[in-house]
């Protein structure tokens, strides 16, 4: 049902059909017997490279593996990987037996670990040695535990009560269990906080995922065209839903190679991209940064590069342009996503086969097969060209909802299907989405998620805090960084280095306070809502 006053935006490509019925392992190897022995995973610290052939071998011995553990069709696989060959193995392999993945990362303190593991049931955790300790770290009132709760496997050596991932990459294939996927069933399950409190699991369905990679990389004039010719490079982190749909997952489907990279190192990446003749890299804005700025640049042939995605955070029309003098062949644009959205909701139209002029400082275009509106946050009216407003998106790409969370999903989710996004921005005369600002609580650290909510439970939870308050101040490497407000508790003596340092000890590094301020009262609505607006204002002017 639409209103009468909706004013809603489409992509400038026709729609295509999407085969959104198939299983999402399916549908990504769709295609592959036309490209089976070119590189599908290559391992930038080894140069160890798996052909398509390869990965669809080892993945169905992983999902096989899986089965003999007792990994059922709905149950839930925890990968709490950096970026490596097992990941995209583990992830596929679950899929092939009905299992959904819940992505973690690695770097998350236990009490964080163990949040999404016991909010998504995991019964197999997929790690690297080095983490385990974290896992053992047992958080009060935690009832699951290694070998009890859940069984943990370990990409290298094995600690105790662990087992090495060859017990499942080693598996026989043929004995992979038959199982009957619906299109509607989850596949992925990463959490995201979205538009108000704590992070939630983000229910995406085969449908979803298949959806948004085809509106991708689908159809005669794909809108991020991608080929077997490619190397995609991978350095964001594949636990992150932005590489594992727009690089993983659309490099699978496409017959492009991933170059995958353990972490960011300016010198190895360069390295990388000169060695492996990068064509297409995915990156965030303080990656960007780096590739415009550092002196290293100069001396690595980054002539392969032919586009460059900036995605997950406001990219500057300064910035891009510093980069283009940099990379002056490659075409240059942003996506912009949301986990919840499945999570691409507009793409830059200069990356499609038949490429469109775009602009700077633009997110892309609507893509394909969805509709896009604009809302007055006050009214709820949908508005026109130029006037910015929440941006609304509805497709079958989008979350089913959050993971046991009615409430918060009807929240975000209308009953007309419009997924509303907390985030302001226009569509102007070409189509182009522009975002301007952000309405939700949502702090972004270099594109990666810092809920306040989060960190607001934690600090009231200090016996001298009475009340707090935790906000995004602007922050030129980061974009955005936490500060709090905080009301001291009567008569207790508490500094600043003290509410940095109890934060600090429970909460992944980006996560953390980079500055306190302590006030009397935090302002708050008639209901109790806590004034976001009212504090960052207060910023501004300090
Ligand atoms: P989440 N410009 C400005 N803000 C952005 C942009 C952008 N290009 N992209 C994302 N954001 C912000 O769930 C915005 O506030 O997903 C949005 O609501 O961690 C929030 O980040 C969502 O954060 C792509 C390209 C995925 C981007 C993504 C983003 C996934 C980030 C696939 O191809």
């Amino acid at each position: 049902a639409n209103r009468i006053d909706d004013h809603v935006f489409r992509s400038k490509l026709p729609e295509i059909p999407i085969s959104n019925h198939l299983p999402l392992h399916t549908y990504c190897f769709e295609n592959y017997s036309q490209f089976a022995d070119r590189p599908c995973l290559i391992v930038g610290s080894t140069n160890k490279t798996y052909s398509f052939a390869e990965t669809h071998l080892i993945s169905r011995k992983v999902g096989a593996g899986f089965a003999h553990l007792g990994l059922k069709q709905g149950d839930v696989v925890m990968i709490l990987l950096q970026n490596c060959a097992e990941f995209a193995f583990s992830f596929l392999g679950a899929s092939m037996v009905g299992a959904v993945t819940t992505t973690a990362n690695p770097f998350y303190t236990s009490a964080e670990i163990f949040k999404q593991l016991n909010a998504s049931k995991a019964k197999i955790v997929v790690t690297q040695a080095q983490y385990v300790d974290k896992l053992r770290d047992y958080p009060d009132g935690q009832v699951a535990k290694i070998g009890e709760g859940f069984t943990v496997i370990t990409i290298d050596d094995p600690p105790e009560n662990c087992m090495h991932f060859s017990v499942v990459s080693e598996a026989n294939e043929s004995e992979l269990p038959e199982v009957s996927i619906n299109s509607d069933d989850p596949v992925a399950l990463p959490f995201s906080s979205g538009t108000t409190g704590l992070p939630k699991g983000v229910v995406l369905t085969h449908k979803s995922l298949i959806t948004s990679v085809a509106q991708q990389v689908d159809g005669e004039n794909p809108n991020l065209h991608l080929t077997p010719d490619d190397v995609v490079l991978c350095v964001l982190p594949l636990f992150h839903i932005y590489s594992l749909n727009s690089v993983l997952l659309c490099s699978l489907r496409a017959g492009a190679a991933v170059l995958l990279m353990q972490k960011f190192e300016i010198g190895t990446l360069l390295e990388l991209i000169q060695r492996y003749r990068v064509s297409v890299a995915a990156v965030v804005p303080p990656l960007v940064l780096a590739l415009a700025k550092n002196p290293m640049v100069e001396s690595f042939d980054l002539s392969s590069i032919r586009v460059v995605l900036s995605g997950a955070a406001p990219l500057g029309k300064e910035l891009e342009a510093a980069l283009r003098s940099r990379v002056p062949q490659a075409v240059l644009g942003q996506g912009y996503g949301m986990t919840e959205a499945g999570p691409v909701l507009s793409m830059c139209l200069a990356f499609a086969k038949q490429p469109f002029p775009t602009k700077s400082g633009s997110c892309g275009t609507v893509v394909r097969n969805a509709e896009l509106k604009v809302v007055d946050p006050e009214t709820g009216c949908s508005l026109g060209r130029n006037q910015p407003g929440e941006i609304c998106i509805r497709g079958q790409q989008i979350m089913k909802g959050y993971l046991n969370d009615p409430e918060a999903t009807a929240s975000t989710i209308d009953v007309d299907g419009w997924l509303h996004t907390g985030d302001i921005g226009y569509v102007d005369d070409d189509e182009e989405v522009f975002i301007v600002d952000r309405v939700k609580e949502l702090i972004k650290f270099k594109g990666f998620q810092v809920p306040p909510a989060e960190l607001e439970a934690l600090l009231v939870s200090h016996p001298s805090i009475a009340d707090a308050a935790v906000v995004p101040q602007k922050d030129d490497v980061a974009g955005e960084v936490p500060v709090a407000f905080v009301v001291r508790s009567n008569g207790f003596e508490l500094t600043e280095e003290a509410v940095k340092e109890f934060i600090s000890k429970q909460v992944v590094f980006y996560k953390r306070l980079h500055k306190v301020y302590f006030v009397h009262a935090i302002p708050k609505s008639p209901s109790g809502k806590i004034l976001r607006k009212d504090l960052r204002a207060k910023l501004a002017e300090k």
